[in-house]
């Protein structure tokens, strides 16, 4: 017979028992239970996927000119759907709307998600990822719902569908991985700390971008490459729980020599809000950090723009701070 889990073992009931007052209202506990109602709405659908035809292309085009996979839809709308419910949301901003989501005006929360990261994973049932970033409104009243830093937000998340696994940051209380158990809770929270010792650190890019990189960067990874161990899933939220587990860095750099100028991304590919915000959130609860293509914290980036991009160096602080030195050098990137 399974071992019986207790409250205090699952999210609420460790909520429950933080020490950090916005992290254990009901308001904020109200909203995490949407978040995670909607992650294992979206794993049912993502697990029978197949069966049901859902992994192809939807027919549209998302606002950056991405086609969008029936599955991204699904794990859309079931997101909303939840967030509505929780009545706790003042606006989304999310990867599959080109304009920010009004939700309740009397709300408590922003909410910044990727739905379904990854989707080039789709066709294969392969690992993706549910990704979220939280800030809260400005209780005194000077709100003006203006786009939060990183730095801003009091939570960020992401489940590696379909592993089962949930790994939570909450601000200045660390970052906590739970497993989903046979009753489909979310239980047994470990801290996560990202591993200091090099032994089992790995890196994680695209290689096949490497020569798009700028020098600096492909003179880095040559003279570091050969030292770890080397992975790459292609979904920045299955990459970056192994990163967290293993350390090391996962990167994704600005492509600035592409021999079609017009593929260079001098911006970075990734989401600023819903994905680089959200994994270097998780990363520097868990002790580590990351910066952009300038060298500069991602979680002190002001977004002008819900999808502004940034290029991404996330992971252990040696390697970060390493990288960073080259960056730092380069000309900076015009914003
Ligand atoms: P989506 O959210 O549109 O899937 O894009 C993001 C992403 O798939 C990340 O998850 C992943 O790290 C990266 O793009 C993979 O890009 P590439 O295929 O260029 O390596």
């Amino acid at each position: 017979m399974p071992e019986k889990i207790q409250f205090e073992e699952t999210v609420m009931g460790f909520l429950l028992n933080h020490q950090e007052r916005h992290h254990r209202t009901h308001h904020f506990l109200i909203l995490m239970d949407a978040l995670i109602s909607a992650a294992k709405h979206i794993e049912h659908y993502y697990l029978t996927g197949t069966l049901k035809g859902n992994v192809g292309l939807s027919g549209s085009v998302n606002v950056h000119g991405e086609d969008v996979m029936q599955m991204d839809q699904i794990a859309q709308e079931i997101t909303i759907h939840y967030l509505r419910a929780s009545g706790r949301v003042i606006h989304a901003i999310s990867e599959e709307s080109d304009k920010i989501i009004p939700i309740n005006p009397d709300g408590r929360y922003f909410v910044y998600f990727d739905p379904l990261d990854g989707s080039s994973n789709v066709p294969h049932s392969l690992p993706v990822g549910f990704m979220f970033g939280v800030a809260k409104k400005d209780l005194d009243d000077r709100e003006d719902n203006h786009l939060r830093a990183g730095k801003e937000y009091i939570a960020a998340g992401m489940f590696v569908i379909p592993t089962g696994t949930f790994t939570l940051a909450l601000k200045d209380a660390g970052t906590w991985r739970f497993h989903i158990d046979e009753t489909m809770e979310f239980v047994r929270p470990t801290q996560m700390m990202i591993p200091e010792n090099p032994k089992s650190w790995e890196l994680s890019f695209n290689s096949a971008n490497r020569y798009t990189y700028s020098e600096r960067v492909q003179t880095w990874i040559e003279q570091n490459e050969t030292k770890y161990a080397f992975r790459y899933i292609g979904a920045l939220a299955a990459d970056f729980h192994r990163t967290i587990s293993n350390g090391g860095m996962f990167m994704y750099p600005a492509i600035v020599n592409h021999p079609d100028p017009r593929r260079n991304r001098p911006q970075g590919k990734l989401r600023l809000m819903y994905e680089a915000a959200v994994v270097s959130f998780i990363c520097q609860e868990a002790g580590g950090s990351a910066v952009d293509e300038t060298g500069i914290p991602v979680l002190d980036i002001q977004p002008k723009d819900p999808h502004q991009r940034s290029a991404l160096y996330v992971g252990s602080k040696p390697l970060v701070d390493s990288i960073t030195q080259v960056l730092m050098l380069a000309k900076p990137v015009v914003r």
